[in-house]
């Protein structure tokens, strides 16, 4: 199999080719995503976001994850769109902590122009910090995307979650198509793509390899790929779902990496129910950026004391950031 090497990304990998990683040795793979990974990036580095949610629950979307769909009966409150103000002080105090790319995600379907507006303003005053911006709002269209380009996002995440044959079982609101195209409108628009997605939600390995070979066809590779492992919360209707076999979890990251050897890959939502030996495995096979702070969007994440002492115990620092201060 040819494998790609330095300054040759691939878009033109096979489902068979996919198919195959997923079926080699874990120490092949994890031989083969480590010398991928070492090509293209420093491999004790690690990019480091906090997530702020800005809006919460509410939201009229079925994802049968999400503890934030109206449709479920879960913990989370509904909460309105924050305060300028607030959603500043919260990104200065993730900066001050080590973050150096904030991410602002809402419970929408898609924007208003009102809301879009807002969010603007929190994407301008954020760039201003000289954070590197993300935002996570729903589907959007060429024009909204251009907006928020010019407000002076850097990333827009929009994730795939899944394959698209298991994609019908997750979610009936919205299409695998209509997240294509928002993804292609994010890219038209000059904004860098994050996408990725969950595992753990009752797909097989066919469903994980088709989902990780519609992101590396892409015409250009997402520049952050986030693999969430499930967060099971109850009153959704994946609560109750067997548990993830680590090793898998780590075979997903390391095929991530060996397909898409020059995008950050994500070690996203889940890393609460990992051990620090998992999430050593993970950085192994590649993955080199984190969700950091004690929350993602509504669930928790291991807080900043204990990241801190084990990327101390793995020697692994903090990735510089792109931006300067204004
Ligand atoms: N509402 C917007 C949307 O869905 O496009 C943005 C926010 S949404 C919460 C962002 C992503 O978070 C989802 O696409 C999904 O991949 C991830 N996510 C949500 N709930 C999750 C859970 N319980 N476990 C893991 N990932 C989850
Ligand atoms: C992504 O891929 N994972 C993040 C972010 N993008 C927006 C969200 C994880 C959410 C986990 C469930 C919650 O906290 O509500
Ligand atoms: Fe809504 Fe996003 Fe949750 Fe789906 S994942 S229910 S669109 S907040």
């Amino acid at each position: 199999m040819q494998m790609a090497v330095a300054g040759d990304v691939r878009t033109d990998w096979t489902l068979d080719e996919v198919r195959s990683l997923f079926e080699l040795p874990f120490n092949d793979l994890l031989f083969a995503a480590q010398n991928a990974h070492r090509r293209h990036f420093d491999p004790n580095a690690v990019q480091i976001s906090t997530l702020l949610s800005v809006k919460t629950g509410g939201c009229p979307e079925d994802c049968s994850y999400c503890p934030q769909s109206i449709r479920y009966e879960t913990d989370v409150n509904n909460d309105p769109l924050m305060e300028l103000r607030e959603v500043v002080e919260q990104a200065r105090a993730a900066k001050a902590k080590g973050a150096t790319r904030f991410c602002m995600g809402a419970a929408w379907r898609s924007p208003k122009p009102k809301q879009l507006e807002q969010i603007n303003a929190m994407v301008a005053a954020v760039s201003n910090l000289g954070m590197e911006t993300c935002a996570t709002l729903g589907m959007l269209k060429p024009e909204q995307a251009q907006q928020l380009k010019a407000a002076g996002l850097d990333y827009y995440n929009h994730n795939l979650d899944t394959s698209e044959r298991h994609y019908q079982k997750i979610i009936t609101t919205r299409t695998y198509k209509h997240r294509l195209d928002t993804l292609e409108a994010v890219r038209d628009a000059g904004l860098k793509v994050c996408c990725g997605g969950i595992v753990g939600m009752g797909e097989d390995e066919l469903d994980r390899a088709e989902l990780l070979h519609t992101l590396a066809t892409m015409a250009e590779h997402p520049g952050s790929v986030p693999i969430n492992q499930l967060v099971q919360v109850e009153g959704t209707p994946l609560a109750g779902e067997d548990a993830f076999d680590p090793l898998d979890f780590v075979r997903m990251i390391a095929v991530a990496r060996i397909l898409m050897p020059a995008s950050h890959v994500r070690l996203s939502a889940g890393r609460e129910d990992m051990s620090d030996e998992m999430q050593a495995l993970c950085f192994l096979a590649g993955a080199n950026s984190i969700f950091y702070g004690e929350k993602l969007l509504t669930t928790s994440n291991p807080s900043a004391d204990k990241d801190r002492q084990l990327m101390s115990r793995l020697g692994i620092t903090p990735e510089a950031c792109s931006k300067q201060s204004a």
